[in-house]
């Protein structure tokens, strides 16, 4: 294919319900959208990169900056045999992996669409449907708390993922364990603690959470390493793993047990699959992240998380969970066993409403 134009919309959409992590609450997304043009077929990606910079160092103008005067020149007027190849070609650009991948997935949508196959087969997906989980954020009280469960579990998500941080944690834990159980439960702390709070996340440990994901900072692999050592739960990274080299590293230094792949985070699927193939080498079982994006994302990371090892359910949950209406059509559904299909139409096997792309967008160029 050779990539002869690249698009990006800057687009808003109000969240169904606000979204508060250890880093703060946010009532709407601010999200870039790129879309790729050869031979009379078009690829959507997105960009996870948010409004501000506290998940990550990306920002939605980075991405727009770093896309538009360094990445799309690399691709306009060339010629991929597949697209494995974006993400190398994009080598001379260091970092800003979230601008990288919302362009790098857009080619693997490309791809797909033009030789007429779902995306999950072409990315190596063996399974038909996904497993389901969700993230719920930190409430303005535990009674919300709990109501929140109730409800996601009664739509039939897997697994109850809830946000911590210090003030909202064990308390939070043993209400919600009080209430359901044994139910599949961890926790996200979004890098909010640090090493000398390893015996107050060792009071974790009676809880029997699956994992405890990434309590230390965002860049950090060795405090975490001292930390599984006095924890029992397993610590699974999210922010830290920039890269499949860090991954390497935080294995062999045994600084998690778990590992949570988002594409947007790593520069897309050429590295996700790349990454998932390292963890299952040593067998670390992955689960897919989740970064409240719209339909366009969303898909995108359905068709990712049908690979093998993908063992655990993923923050990938129904659209009407984040938006209403979503940016695509059919919306993302759950079925009653927690589970979502892969689209098997071709590319990421959805329908992009142009109306609703048109009246989501702050800002568009066409380059
Ligand atoms: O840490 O997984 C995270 C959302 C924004 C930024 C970081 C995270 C999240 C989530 C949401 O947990 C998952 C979802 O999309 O439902
Ligand atoms: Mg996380």
């Amino acid at each position: 294919m050779k990539i002869e134009k690249v698009e990006l919309f800057l687009c808003r959409l109000p969240l169904v319900h606000f979204f508060e992590t250890s880093f703060g609450r946010s009532y709407d997304r601010t999200f870039v959208l790129v879309r790729v043009e050869a031979d009379g077929h078009e690829g959507w990606g997105e960009s996870v990169a948010e409004a501000n910079p506290y998940y990550s160092s990306e920002t939605t103008e980075t991405v727009w900056h770093i896309i538009a005067g360094f990445l799309a020149p690399l691709v306009i007027g060339r010629t991929f045999g597949h697209p494995r190849e974006v993400f190398p070609a994009l080598r001379r650009v260091r970092g800003h992996n979230m601008a990288k991948a919302g362009l790098e997935m857009a080619a693997w949508d490309l791809h797909a669409r033009t030789i007429g196959q779902p995306l999950s087969r072409v990315l190596g997906g063996t399974r038909a449907r996904i497993a389901s989980g969700v993230s719920i954020g930190i409430q303005d009280s535990f009674e919300q708390l709990i109501e929140k469960v109730d409800k996601e579990l009664a739509a039939g998500y897997q697994r109850i993922k809830i946000k911590i941080k210090p003030g909202w944690d064990l308390e939070a834990v043993e209400r919600v364990r009080a209430r359901f159980g044994g139910i599949p439960l961890m926790v996200d702390a979004n890098a909010a603690y640090s090493l000398d709070d390893r015996a107050h996340l060792a009071r974790l440990d009676p809880y029997d959470l699956m994992m405890i994901e990434q309590p230390l900072d965002y860049d950090d692999v060795m405090d975490h390493a001292v930390l599984q050592q006095a924890v029992k739960t397993p610590i699974c990274l999210d922010e830290s793993i920039h890269t499949v080299r860090i991954a390497r590293d935080a294995i062999a230094a045994k600084a998690c047990r778990i590992i949570n792949i988002k594409p947007g985070r790593v520069g897309g699927h050429g590295e996700s699959i790349a990454l998932h193939d390292l963890c299952a080498a040593h067998d670390i079982p992955v689960w897919h992240g989740g970064m409240l994006e719209s339909g366009i994302g969303r898909a995108h990371n359905i068709h990712l998380a049908s690979l093998p090892n993908f063992r655990l359910p993923g923050d990938i949950a129904a659209s009407k969970r984040y938006y209403q209406p979503d940016l695509i059509e059919p919306a993302i559904e759950v079925g009653p066993d927690g589970t979502i299909a892969v689209p098997d139409g071709p590319g990421i096997g959805v329908n992009i409403v142009r109306d609703r792309v048109n009246s989501a967008t702050l800002r568009h160029v066409s380059l």
